[in-house]
C-alpha cells in the first residue's frame, strides 16, 4: 500500500507496451525504473528538464531536438507509454523480425520509421520538407563554431542541390530516403538495449 504501489507497472500494461514497441518484458521493466528515476516530480510523467539529465542527450548537439520528439504536439509532459513509443524507434531490428508477416503493420523500429524520425529532427515547421534554412540550423548545431556562415551556406546549397530531384529547393521525405539509400541507418540509429 501507499506510495510504493504507484511506482509499479501493471502486468497488462507491460503486455500492451510489448506488443506496441517490441521491447521484451525485462527491457520494459528496466526502462521503467530508469523512467521513474528521471521523474523528479514523481507524477508519472517526464518534463523536458527531466530529459536534460540524461548525459547522452545533454552532450548530443541535436539533444534538444531529440527530446522534443518525445513530446506530443503542444504538450510538455510525456508518460511512460509515450516514452517507450519514441524509444522504440532506436530498437535494433532483430533477425527474427526481418522477414515477418508483410501484412502486419510497420514496426516503429523499421528503416522507414527510423528515417522518418531523423527527417522530423530537421523539419521544424512540419511542412514535410527540409528547407535550406532548416538544414542550415541543423548544420550549425552539428559543426560548432569553426566554420563560417558562408561555408555552411555553401554546404547547405550543395546538399540540397544533390538531394532535390523535383527542383523545389527543399528536401522531401522521398528525396531524403534516396540520399540515405546507401547509409547504414540501422547501425547509426540503434541503441543496444540490454535484454
Ligand atoms: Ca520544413
Ligand atoms: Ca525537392
Amino acid at each position: 500500500m501507499g506510495s510504493r504501489a504507484s511506482t509499479l507497472l501493471r502486468e497488462e500494461e507491460i503486455e500492451e507496451i510489448k506488443k506496441e514497441t517490441g521491447f521484451s518484458h525485462s527491457q520494459i521493466t528496466r526502462l521503467y525504473s530508469r523512467f521513474t528515476s528521471l521523474d523528479k516530480g514523481e507524477n508519472g510523467t517526464l518534463s523536458r528538464e527531466d530529459f536534460q539529465r540524461i548525459p547522452e542527450l545533454a552532450i548530443n548537439p541535436l539533444g534538444d531536438r531529440i527530446i522534443n520528439a518525445f513530446f506530443p504536439e503542444g504538450e510538455d509532459q510525456v508518460n511512460f507509454r509515450g516514452f517507450m513509443r519514441t524509444l522504440a524507434h532506436f530498437r535494433p531490428i532483430e533477425d527474427n523480425e526481418k522477414n515477418k508477416n508483410p501484412t502486419a503493420s510497420e514496426p516503429l523500429n523499421s528503416r522507414t520509421n527510423k528515417l522518418l524520425f531523423a527527417f522530423h529532427l530537421y523539419d521544424l515547421d512540419r511542412d514535410d520538407k527540409i528547407s535550406r534554412d532548416e538544414l542550415l540550423q541543423v548544420l550549425r548545431m552539428m559543426v560548432g563554431v569553426n566554420i563560417s556562415d558562408e561555408q555552411l551556406g555553401s554546404i547547405a546549397d550543395r546538399t540540397i542541390q544533390e538531394a532535390d530531384t523535383n527542383g523545389d529547393n527543399s528536401i522531401s521525405f522521398n528525396e531524403f530516403i534516396k540520399v540515405l539509400e546507401k547509409v547504414d541507418v540501422e547501425q547509426k540509429m540503434s541503441i543496444r538495449f540490454l535484454h
